[in-house]
């Protein structure tokens, strides 16, 4: 070998300097363009390979660390991460952002441009699959050893798009053309049974052994996405799945001769992870996603299993030394009953030693207590697609009826109640007390939905397995919801003085409270939001057209589309300002623009009649030059992260209005008050926490509590007495439904009316009206005084240290993972 070759070899290092070097040589070695050809797209994907390969030298001696320490892993196992773009994060997190902006500089060419060329990694549908990107950017950062595991969705959530004012999707093929930040690693592919049947079998000491046979299998292929951690060298990777027929699938058919139908038949193991199901809440049973489920749990612990074995041999009862899995809700539950498998089937080990090991190793968070969320297989679908978990499922359920019967015996009732098969006509299967039975720990996401889960949800688990409920408030990461989105703001700390190491300690913020009042300050904060305002308006009037004045209060409700979290709430408070200046256009209010993001399941008609509504105001409201531009609604089409980086930061109003109870955390919440937005919220999810830390001054709550929703659950609700007893409430909608806005279909927003009327408002939006509108008076007149507003805002920004997803992810460390930090120097 000669000598440059061994020096080749042994450096570990990319092998140019510089990153403007690796751009170049990226245009010429893997593009082969010489640079007057390349086109934005083609810098864009230079720069992006020229940081990956930075972080790729890190990735490499970070895993062998981990490898070399056989350390304790965390294994986050969730169906959606919504990472959002990756490049201004990743040159954030491995400190070249200023080389890379000079390096653009230097060829010509302008850094927000570049980066608005990449298109967004939506591969989930809202707070839970955003959450875990959030998870692991501190996962890094805090240097914890952590694997994603997920799907790669060859196509993620939709992307929206709007004919006159209704939601049309159209698929998200940001794959089109590959991605810079992945690396395929087929070398790790692994193959996935389904369907088949299960033949008794007995083995040589006469011991029954199951066999699953006549299966139909697949192929997983690892794509590892790089994490890397913020001002450390720890690179973790995020592990999606792709899916592959495998070349013996449906050999019967090829043997028969009908070669064009096998090969059809091998297209169907590719639809495994084809799409991302785009309903968020709403369970629909479909056999497509329980076979996802399986499909990307199966992959991921056999690829646990198979790094456990390559350290520790088979020496079984240190996995739970090794390995802590989280289930991201009741999505990968299923990986307890696989696990169960895997140990008892394939490894022969005694049941109760392999529960033993499961339930040391799983802890379960969930998400939302909303009925209809809460997942059900049927058990006709699970023998048909998984007929040895079936049989494993009801013996883990056969035992836990033993330890119930115990706990309460001769109550039958309760064993119906607790069972995690659910019986009748249609017998399914409870995910959720699957998850809960096979889980050491079970977390909510902010006090009072881990609160209710004891209460509402689990209470006879709770009874029995007390210790086992815990709280673990959500974050949200402040390096890309402030650093990346916001760096004219994180400039001014600078010049105030604040710690440069905020990012990773965002303690550091408090000392802002001492400049609350600063006039000085103040100016130079709202400066920056009048700043992030104007940018946003460029946006509102490239996307929409709709030209918005800078100076307005900007009022922002960015979030899925769901009837829980009251969209149509705000629609009836536009209704009656819109009123009210119509009969009198001198009438003093705070101009204000009603800014709107959000994707509604394409399957959710009610939600998608909100967004029709809203968009035929916004047009009537927008053209109408009696009210003098004082209120302009505006709905920014295809809601996603990247869309979220540009909106928050410009926000003054954070709308957080969902009914008490229904929200489990809200996380979009916790990015409006650290980027200086003012909540107006109901006592919901984290917002009760946000109150407790910004000071009740500091934040505008109205609405029902949870004790007055629950005492009119019972005691019965009547929406229709609101509308008969408030005028302006009966007008708004009367005037929606009037066809006044949809002159072309008078009744296209009838349903809104049935939901809030006819159907009993289940999420008492009529009862909170009036205390809203009230609320949003009191907004008006703290808006009025500058200096109060930025005192508040202030004040929000610098006390928001407790929503940083570092403080959340510590939490689950200590008090869950029992996870061991592991740094690479
Ligand atoms: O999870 C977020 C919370 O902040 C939100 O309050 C909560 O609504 C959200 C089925 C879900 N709960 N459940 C889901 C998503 C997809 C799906 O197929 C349910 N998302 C939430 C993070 O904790």
């Amino acid at each position: 070998m000669t000598q440059s070759n061994q020096e080749l070899l042994a450096s570990d290092t990319a092998s140019y300097h510089g990153l403007k070097e690796g751009i170049l040589y990226h245009l010429r070695y893997t593009l082969a363009l010489r640079p007057e050809q390349a086109t934005k797209r083609d810098w864009w994907l230079c720069l992006s390979m020229a940081v990956k390969d930075r972080i790729v030298d890190d990735m490499v001696d970070t895993q062998d660390r981990h490898n070399q320490d056989n350390v304790r892993r965390l294994y986050y196992l969730s169906m959606e991460y919504l990472m959002g773009r990756m490049l201004v994060n990743n040159v954030h997190n491995v400190g070249v952002f200023n080389e890379a902006q000079r390096a653009l500089e230097s060829l010509g060419l302008e850094w927000d441009e570049i980066c608005d060329v990449e298109v967004d990694m939506g591969l989930g549908n809202g707070g839970l699959g955003r959450l875990a990107a959030c998870f692991l950017d501190s996962l890094a950062t805090m240097d914890f050893p952590a694997i994603g595991y997920g799907i790669y969705y060859e196509f993620g959530l939709f992307k929206q798009e709007f004919q006159y004012g209704k939601q049309i999707e159209h698929p998200d093929t940001w794959i089109n053309y590959g991605t810079p930040w992945e690396i395929v690693r087929s070398e790790y592919a692994q193959p996935v049974q389904y369907y088949g049947r299960v033949e008794d079998s007995y083995d040589s000491f006469g011991n029954y052994h199951p066999r699953w046979v006549d299966t139909k299998s697949v192929l997983g292929i690892p794509h590892d996405i790089p994490v890397a951690g913020y001002d450390t060298k720890t690179v973790n990777f995020l592990r999606l799945w792709s899916s592959r027929s495998t070349e013996d699938f449906d050999l019967d058919e090829f043997n028969n001769g009908d070669y064009v139908e096998a090969v059809r038949s091998k297209a169907i193991g590719e639809t495994i992870s084809k799409v991302l199901y785009p309903n968020d809440k709403t369970e629909n049973g479909k056999e497509l996603r329980l076979v996802q489920q399986y499909f990307f749990v199966a992959c991921s612990l056999a690829d646990i299993l198979r790094r456990f074995e390559r350290s520790n041999g088979s020496n079984w009862d240190a996995l739970p030394d090794k390995a802590a899995v989280q289930l991201n809700d009741t999505h990968p539950t299923i990986a307890i009953v696989e696990l169960m498998r895997i140990l008892v089937d394939d490894k022969r080990l005694h049941w109760d030693h392999a529960w033993g090991l499961v339930t040391r190793i799983f802890a379960y968070t969930n998400h939302t207590l909303l009925p209809e969320a809460l997942e059900k297989w049927s058990v006709a679908l699970l023998n048909k697609v998984l007929p040895r978990h079936l049989q494993l499922i009801f013996e883990i359920n056969h035992r836990f009826m033993v330890q119930v019967e115990a706990q309460w015996p001769d109550r039958d009732d309760i064993k119906a109640d607790m069972s995690i098969i659910e019986e009748g006509p249609h017998r399914s299967v409870r995910m959720a007390h699957l998850a809960v039975v096979g889980s050491h720990t079970v977390n909510g996401v902010a006090a009072l939905h881990s609160q209710l889960l004891k209460s509402d949800l689990f209470p006879r688990f709770h009874a029995l397995y007390p210790n086992k409920f815990t709280n673990k408030t959500n974050g949200i990461t402040p390096r890309r919801w402030l650093l990346n989105c916001n760096p004219e703001l994180t400039a001014l700390f600078e010049q105030y003085g604040i710690e440069s190491d905020w990012p990773k300690n965002l303690e550091r913020l408090r000392k802002l409270e001492s400049l609350a009042d600063d006039p000085v300050f103040q100016e130079a904060f709202m400066a920056v939001k009048h700043q992030k305002k104007q940018a946003l308006a460029r946006v509102i009037f490239d996307e929409c057209g709709i030209e918005v004045d800078s100076t307005a209060l900007f009022d922002v409700q960015i979030k899925r589309l769901h009837e829980y979290k009251r969209q149509h709430l705000t629609l009836l408070n536009i209704l009656t300002i819109y009123h009210r200046l119509l009969n009198n256009p001198d009438l003093d209010i705070v101009p204000r623009v009603f800014i709107f993001g959000a994707k509604a399941a394409p399957g959710y008609a009610l939600a998608k009649t909100i967004i029709h509504a809203i968009n035929a105001v916004a047009d009537v409201v927008n053209n109408d030059g009696r009210i003098q531009g004082k209120l302009k609604v505006v709905f920014l089409p295809n809601y996603r992260v990247s869309l979220a980086a540009k909106i928050i930061p410009a926000a003054d109003l954070s709308e957080q209005i969902s009914t008490a109870g229904k929200e489990a955390s809200g996380t979009g919440n916790m990015k409006l008050a650290l980027n200086g937005a003012l909540t107006i919220g109901t006592l919901d999810g984290a917002n009760v926490e946000i109150r407790e830390e910004v000071g009740e001054e500091n934040i505008f709550i109205f609405g029902l509590s949870i004790e007055e929703v629950q005492a009119l659950d019972r005691h019965g609700y009547n929406p229709h007495q609101y509308y008969q007893q408030d005028e302006e409430l009966r007008n708004a909608i009367d005037w929606l439904c009037s066809g006044y806005f949809s002159p072309n279909e008078p009744h296209a927003f009838d349903d809104i009316r049935a939901a809030l009327l006819e159907h009993g408002d289940q999420f008492k939006a009529m009862a909170d009206y009036r205390t809203y509108m009230e609320c949003q008076q009191k907004v008006d007149a703290v808006y009025r005084d500058p200096s109060r507003w930025a005192r508040m805002a202030i004040l929000n920004t610098a006390r928001m240290a407790k929503f940083s997803s570092d403080r959340t992810i510590q939490e689950y460390a200590r008090e869950i993972w029992n996870l061991p930090a592991c740094s690479v120097s």
